[in-house]
């Protein structure tokens, strides 16, 4: 059968429409689906590098125990300020002091490195650096203090290295992320007498319009990393976090594979831990162990060093923040993506229905050949 000229004009029209309706380009995701989806969104391939993070670690044990009001601690800081330089836009120190036991002050100093200053999203990610002065839970030497491996290094030593890989692909994100490091969490019940858990994270908390634009930069979450590196781990349900934030991460570990890491029904217990002093401002999570009656038993003692860490924990737990970010802020949010397909959908269903009503009109005025 013969097509007039019109007739085809109007087909062309109608399959483009329709075809412009039906695009759905790689970046357009499914995130909504995310929380519940059973397909992996895991981002590929993972950069995390555990053996670096591990070095991290055996580096942080080597300047000694880091209590605040000692030169160990003092160099420690000074080192992950220098480690911060390389991998941020801007290391920023945020210096307090508490009394020590003879009321003299202690010094103290949270530090935080930037990326990506001009995104008005943060995402911060965080840890202590700081080790208890006691190991309360050891059964000698109980006033001495704690090589804190996993209490203090791991979640440093995990951020440091995740800072590496983000620094490399900044221009991906949609986000600034802020890694930032608290002194003085561990000295709570005794440590430092008369200090409080998670002094530093208070501090950092009550002067935070000092760190950003309360008018042009909103706070997105809050991830804290404690004792993330020892063997057979398994994380809590950690009862003062986010429950959509900690489902949602626990989501992307177990999509990785790490199923008994990432338990579907983990230990429920409340930490009064760095991450409470922020509730108030974004969803924050506590990515920590049971480290009352789970397997890694070390906290608190002599045995908390170097031989009781394990590279895979290490692992495990920064290739799944690697993705989560990755996966929730990457360049394209599933917001953006969402707003792009309806536009595709709008202009399309209007030229759509733009030909159809232009080939009825013609069909009507029996104008051109159309029979
Ligand atoms: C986590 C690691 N914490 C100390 N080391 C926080 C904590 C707070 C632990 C209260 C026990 C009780
Ligand atoms: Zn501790």
């Amino acid at each position: 059968m013969m097509l007039s000229l019109q007739k085809k004009n109007l087909l062309i029209i109608i399959i483009l429409t329709t075809f412009l309706c039906s695009i759905q380009t790689d970046d357009i995701s499914i995130p909504k689906d995310h929380y519940v989806s059973p397909e992996p969104s895991v981002h590929f391939p993972i950069e995390f590098n555990a053996t670096k993070a591990y070095e991290h670690i055996r580096v942080q044990l080597e300047f000694g125990f880091r209590v605040p009001g000692t030169v160990e601690h003092d160099m420690c800081v000074d080192w992950i300020r220098e480690e911060l330089q390389s991998v941020t836009e801007t290391v920023i120190s945020h210096n307090f002091s508490l009394p020590g036991p003879d009321e003299t002050l202690i010094h103290c100093q949270n530090v935080l490195g930037k990326l990506n200053i001009h995104k008005s999203n943060i995402i911060i990610i965080a840890a202590h650096w700081d080790t208890r002065a006691i190991a309360e839970k050891d059964i000698i030497n109980t006033t001495q203090p704690i090589p804190g491996a996993n209490d203090g290094a791991s979640g440093v030593a995990v951020i440091l290295e995740l800072a590496r890989v983000f620094f490399k692909y900044k221009d991906e994100f949609d986000s600034q992320i802020w890694f930032l490091f608290f002194d003085a969490e561990d000295q709570g019940s005794g440590g430092i007498p008369g200090w409080n858990w998670a002094e530093g994270a208070n501090a950092f908390s009550d002067s935070i319009d000092q760190f950003h634009n309360n008018a042009t930069e909103q706070f997105s979450f809050f991830l804290l990393l404690d004792m993330v590196g020892g063997y057979n781990l398994e994380f809590m349900d950690e009862g003062y976090s986010n429950n959509e934030l900690q489902d949602a991460v626990f989501q992307e570990g177990r999509e990785l594979g790490y199923t008994q890491e990432f338990p579907r029904y983990p230990t429920r217990r409340y930490v009064t831990d760095d991450h409470v002093y922020f509730r108030n401002l974004m969803p924050t999570l506590d990515l920590i162990i049971d480290f009352i009656s789970g397997p890694w038993d070390h906290h608190h003692t002599h045995q908390d060093n170097l031989e009781n860490i394990d590279k895979n924990s290490l692992y495990v737990t920064g290739s799944t923040i690697e993705s989560f970010i990755y996966s929730y802020h990457g360049k394209t949010t599933w917001n953006q993506n969402y707003t792009k397909w309806i536009i595709i959908s709008a202009v399309g269903a209007i030229g759509f229905a733009g030909g159809i009503g232009t080939y009825l009109f013609l069909k009507k005025r029996k104008i051109g050949n159309i029979t």
